[in-house]
C-alpha cells in the first residue's frame, strides 16, 4: 500500500515539499538523540554546557555514520517514502550528517544563529534534473526553534527567476525581497521532503528547547553528481562507490563534507550493520537489473 497519497503527492507538486508522518518507529529516533549527545560529549541535562566546540554556531554535526542513523536510512519505510518520490525503489542513500541547534543564550552570542536560505546547488545552472532532499525530524519541532523553513512554491518559478538574475545575485542565497520564508514545524518522526529548486534552510530558535534533526535523501545512483557536486565527486572519481563504502567502512566523513577534527566516530564507534536493503541503499551490493 502506498504512503504517500494522492493528496500528498499533489501538495507536493503545488509547494515544492511535503511532509510525512511516523518515517520511523520513535526508538529509532531516540537512539539518534543519544549518540548526538554522545559525540558532541555534552550533558543533555545542562543547557549551559551547550554553547561549545565541537558544536559550531549554526547546529550542523559532523557526525555520519551512527548505527542509529543507519537504522533510519535503512528502515524499509524510509526507503518506500522515496521510492514513491523517485517512482523506482533502486536508490542509495546520502551519508549526511545530523542538526543540533540550540537555543539563543544571551552569554553566547556566537550561537545565536538567526537562520539562512539557500540552495544545495547553482541555480544559474540550466536544466537541472529533478533531486530532492529531505531532513528527519528527531524531536517535536515548534516554529520558532530554529527547525526547516522554505520559500513554498518558489521551485515553480525558478526556471523564470534564474533567466533573470540581477548582476549582484550570489547563485546559492536566496534573494528575499517580497518572500517570506514560512517556518515548517513538526512532530518527532516527521520527514519533510523538499524539491532542491525550493529556497529552504533553518530559522532561528528563540524557543528554550534545542532543535534536533536527521538529514536524509535518497536518489538513483546515476544522479551521483547531484549529490556531492562536481567538484567533491571530481576527489572521488575513480569510483564513487568504493568512496561511499570506505565511509562507511571507516566511519569517516564522505567526500565533500568537512568532517570531525577529532575523528570521534572512527575511534569510538564500530562501524554499523547493514541489512541486505541497507547494502543495497549504501552501494555494497548492487540492485538488481
Ligand atoms: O536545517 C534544515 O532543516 C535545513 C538544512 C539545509 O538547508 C540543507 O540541508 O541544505
Amino acid at each position: 500500500m502506498p504512503i504517500l497519497s494522492p493528496e500528498d503527492h499533489a501538495f507536493f507538486a503545488e509547494n515544492g515539499y511535503v511532509v510525512v508522518h511516523n518515517a520511523v518507529p520513535r526508538e529509532n529516533l531516540e537512539a539518534v538523540v543519544r549518540a548526538i549527545w554522545e559525540f558532541l560529549e555534552m550533558d543533555p541535562d545542562d543547557p549551559e554546557d551547550w554553547y561549545r566546540d565541537p558544536l559550531p554556531p549554526g547546529g550542523m554535526v559532523e557526525m555520519y555514520h551512527h548505527q542509529s542513523m543507519w537504522d533510519n536510512r535503512q528502515h524499509p519505510r524510509m526507503h518506500q517514502i522515496f521510492s514513491e518520490i523517485f517512482h523506482t525503489h533502486k536508490l542509495w542513500v546520502s551519508l549526511d550528517r545530523v542538526s543540533l541547534k540550540p537555543p539563543r543564550h544571551p552569554d553566547h552570542p556566537q550561537y545565536d544563529h538567526k537562520g539562512f536560505l539557500h540552495w544545495d546547488l547553482d541555480i544559474s545552472r540550466t536544466a537541472i534534473p529533478f533531486w530532492v532532499q529531505g531532513v528527519l525530524y528527531l524531536t517535536d519541532t515548534a516554529p520558532d526553534q530554529g527547525g526547516f523553513q522554505c520559500i513554498p512554491g518558489m521551485h515553480r518559478i525558478m526556471e523564470e527567476w534564474i533567466k533573470t538574475p540581477p548582476e549582484d545575485r550570489d547563485p546559492r542565497v536566496a534573494d528575499l525581497k517580497g518572500r517570506t520564508p514560512v517556518p515548517i514545524p513538526g512532530k518527532a518522526g516527521d520527514l519533510v521532503i523538499w524539491d532542491r529548486l525550493l529556497a529552504h534552510g533553518n530559522g532561528h530558535n528563540i524557543s528554550d528547547r534545542p532543535r534536533l534533526a536527521q538529514f536524509i535523501t535518497m536518489y538513483p545512483p546515476a544522479q551521483e553528481s547531484d549529490w556531492y557536486g562536481d567538484e567533491a565527486l571530481q576527489e572521488a572519481r575513480e569510483s564513487p562507490r568504493q568512496a561511499r563504502i570506505q565511509s562507511w567502512q571507516e566511519r569517516t566523513a564522505p567526500p565533500g563534507f568537512p568532517g570531525d577534527p577529532r575523528r570521534f566516530e572512527h575511534h569510538h564507534w564500530e562501524t554499523a550493520e547493514l541489512t541486505s536493503l541497507g547494502r543495497k541503499l549504501l552501494g555494497l551490493d548492487r540492485w538488481e537489473g
